[in-house]
């Protein structure tokens, strides 16, 4: 019989939940069990997106937990939001990637920035998974500097003309529709909502990747595309915009990414229970319970600073510098619990028959994404001393 997940709660930090966080994550705990488990190791192996969860995904309310009901959303807090991730994540960063680009880089932009008709016209539809969204901010030249993007658009009398290209983008190739920021004729940064089938429009993708391969990944080029003025968000210009996007998202990272690390540290822990050397379990080893007890140490850590994150976005006083702290600090967290966890397991780690290796593979991709581990070490620094070391 198939021993069931057991994540550590080492603090209790159970009792920091709601009840109604506690059935939100035992719902989405059971989902991920039966419908993600099972399939995720081929999917990631074999490089292919599992499509048909998003419908699924939809039905089971991740797209947009926080946004209100009117929208199809969830009208849910943001504790809500963190625990959907991290059990999400425990699947695949890939799966809580779908789910994080959906909610807080495409609704969370329409919802907040956009019109009354923009909001009803998209966001039922994205919530319930019948349309996927994807968001454009990086470009070929300019990843941690967004700032510089290239990318335009310009007044073509009764519509936009949008030109350029931007790359890495979650979920492009598949999308529906793409929150593109790009600058107006007076280098003002504003978001449009591009359409799939516009003309001239073209979303290829990113083969041979090594990193969340269960996820699809491409670029978005746009030739002279024409885009309604009516598609362009009317309430944000500026680079703030985007950001505040990467806030949210963001800040549901720094939840995910503890899904990852309890998924490995129950491997480990375990395997190192079962498996014997020298006549002995190795977890009856000394430097076996190190890593363990380190992992668990690390593991609490995280959670009482997401919890915490949470609270402080719940009364609209998280600082982007925190948000970035804590993304930064718990993506790292669950790199090293990979790695470490990997090690306990031996040969066996590197196979696709424990999920060690794939979430390794996947958080190097997280770390890099959402803003790399640099840059938020670098926010950090600036919102300490006031003097911003980017430049
Ligand atoms: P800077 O001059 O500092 O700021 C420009 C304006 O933005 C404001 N601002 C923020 N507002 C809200 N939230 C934040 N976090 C903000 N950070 C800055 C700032 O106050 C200013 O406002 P105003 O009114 O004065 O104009 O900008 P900078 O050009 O110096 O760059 C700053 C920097 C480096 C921190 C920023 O650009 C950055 O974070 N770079 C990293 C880029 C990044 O994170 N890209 C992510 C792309 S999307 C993605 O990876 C999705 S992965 C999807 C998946 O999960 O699969
Ligand atoms: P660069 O900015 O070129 O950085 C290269 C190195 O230089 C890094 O180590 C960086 O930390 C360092 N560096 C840069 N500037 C400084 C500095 N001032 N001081 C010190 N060091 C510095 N983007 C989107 O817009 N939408 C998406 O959906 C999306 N999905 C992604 C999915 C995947 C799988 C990946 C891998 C990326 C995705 N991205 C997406 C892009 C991601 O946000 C960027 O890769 C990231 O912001 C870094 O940009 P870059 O890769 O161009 O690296």
């Amino acid at each position: 019989m198939k021993i069931p997940y057991s994540p550590p709660d080492y603090f209790f930090v159970d009792e920091l939940l709601s009840d109604e966080h506690k059935i939100i994550r035992s719902a989405i705990r059971d989902w991920v069990d039966r419908r993600v488990m099972p399939i995720i190791d081929d999917a990631a192996q074999e490089a292919k997106f599992p499509m048909h969860l998003i419908r699924e995904m939809g039905e089971l309310g991740v797209f947009g937990p926080f946004i209100p009901v009117e929208y199809g959303g969830a009208g849910l807090d943001q504790i809500a939001y963190g625990v959907i991730m991290t059990e999400l994540e425990r699947g695949d960063s890939g799966i809580r990637s779908c789910a994080s680009v959906q909610t807080s880089l495409v609704m969370y932009p329409i919802y907040a920035f956009g019109s009354e008709e923009q909001r009803k016209k998209y966001l039922p539809k994205l919530a319930a998974g019948e349309m996927v969204g994807c968001f454009g901010l990086t470009e070929p030249d300019h990843g941690s500097d967004p700032g510089s993007m290239e990318t335009r658009f310009s007044d073509g009398g009764d519509h936009l003309i949008l030109n350029g290209a931007k790359m890495w983008i979650t979920n492009s190739p598949i999308a529906d529709i793409a929150v593109v920021w790009a600058k107006d004729e007076k280098g003002k940064i504003r978001g449009l909502i591009v359409e799939k089938g516009m003309e001239g429009f073209t979303a290829p993708e990113t083969h041979k990747k090594w990193s969340l391969r269960a996820s699809v990944t491409g670029e978005l080029v746009f030739d002279n595309v024409k885009v309604p003025k009516e598609n362009l968000l009317p309430h944000i210009s500026g680079l703030k915009g985007p950001l505040k996007c990467l806030n949210s998202a963001r800040y549901g990272i720094a939840w995910g990414a503890i899904g990852a690390a309890m998924d490995c540290y129950d491997t480990a822990l375990r395997y190192a229970l079962e498996r014997k050397q020298f006549g002995n379990p190795i977890a009856s080893f000394q430097l076996q319970q190190k890593k363990l007890a380190e992992i668990v140490t690390e593991i609490t850590k995280a959670q009482l600073l997401a919890w915490r994150l949470g609270k402080l976005r719940s009364e609209d006083r998280a600082t982007a510098a925190q948000i970035s702290m804590a993304k930064r600090n718990n993506v790292e967290m669950a790199l090293n619990v990979a790695r470490e966890s990997r090690q306990i397991l031996g040969a066996m780690g590197i196979t696709g028959d424990f999920p060690i290796m794939r979430h390794m593979m996947n958080l190097e991709s997280v770390i890099t994404y959402e803003g790399t581990h640099d840059i938020h070490l670098l926010i950090t620094g600036n919102d300490i001393t006031g003097i911003d070391a980017f430049h």
